[in-house]
């Protein structure tokens, strides 16, 4: 089976059947305790549309310049990137979304979920993705498994949004289990396990603005309905500092809270690559102001 005879015959799975969608106003205990139950959670409105639509237009012109012109869409595959490498001009579109995420009422979700409000981004294990809706299989994996084992959870972020049917976005099975599966194969779940109860199956709309965030072991995938439209996404990646493993803070950005506000409090990076990134307005807008170095 495939994505569209999914939705076609179980068109209930597009529905937020377990109420796992929040908006600003709910308490954040509350939507930490769904996420532990469930292993993903959405959240609505969580960034503005105006912002989510001006860093697609620079992802779109970074493709644009970097990846060859294909006349037939068919053959498209989509890419990843490190998120310090899509850049159109001095905009990174990655540090655009990412600095609100952090200005945002989803960082206070963030912050509940690690118990703590000094956190790393990891940098290393986000991703800025261009995707092609292609016509796909079910399967599914956890980040556990085919991303990094230390990761906790992971923000998605698509920019725009995402109808299901028509773009390539993300589904989940819930609850998660509490560890990895077996993979029949390549890390993959594999068709079975999605299937086998359609009731735990949830494929969320987004509106642009709209993020999920799931658990390391949250069984997911991405969806595929064969429209060849393209599809941009941001996945944010972070840990609270004190658990972070040395080997995933490079590059990394540390956030602590000044007057109040979650900051960018230390950058790690010996990557000359991500250092305009670094240094990017966007990410300089929330970071501390350091005295000058004589
Ligand atoms: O962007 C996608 O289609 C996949 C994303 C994903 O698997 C993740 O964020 O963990
Ligand atoms: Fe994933």
């Amino acid at each position: 089976m495939n994505f569209k005879g999914l939705i076609e015959s179980h068109p209930e799975v597009v529905q937020d059947r377990h109420s796992l969608s929040f908006s600003r106003h709910r308490r954040v205990d509350e939507i930490a305790a769904a996420y532990s139950r469930s292993g993903v959670v959405m959240l609505k409105a969580a960034l503005p549309p105006a912002l989510i639509a001006g860093s697609s237009e620079a992802f779109q012109h970074f493709i644009a310049s970097c990846e060859k012109a294909q006349p037939d869409r068919s053959a498209l595959e989509g890419s990843w990137y490190s998120p310090w490498l899509v850049r159109d001009g001095d905009c990174f579109p990655a540090a655009m979304v990412l600095s609100a995420v952090i200005r945002s009422w989803a960082w206070n979700v963030v912050e509940e979920i690690c118990c703590s409000s000094h956190i790393v981004v990891l940098l290393k294990w986000c991703t800025a993705r261009h995707g092609v809706d292609r016509m796909l299989g079910l399967g599914g994996h956890q980040d556990a498994k085919v991303v990094a084992g230390e990761v906790p959870f992971s923000l998605w972020i698509p920019l725009g949004t995402i109808e299901p049917g028509t773009s390539s976005g993300l589904g989940f099975v819930v609850p998660a289990p509490k560890d990895v599966l077996p993979t029949p194969r390549q890390d993959d779940i594999g068709a079975d396990y999605i299937v086998h109860d359609p009731a735990k199956l949830w494929l969320p709309p987004y509106a642009a603005g709209d993020l999920t965030i799931h658990s390391r072991f949250s069984p997911h995938f991405t969806t595929g309905y064969g429209t060849l439209s393209d599809r941009f996404s941001i996945e944010v990646r972070a840990v609270p500092s004190r658990t972070a493993p040395p080997e995933y803070v490079d590059p990394a950005i540390y956030i602590s809270r000044r007057n109040g506000l979650p900051t960018v409090v230390e950058i790690n990076s010996s990557d000359n690559e991500a250092s305009a990134f670094l240094a990017s307005v966007d990410l300089a807008r929330i970071a501390e102001l350091r005295k000058a170095v004589v």
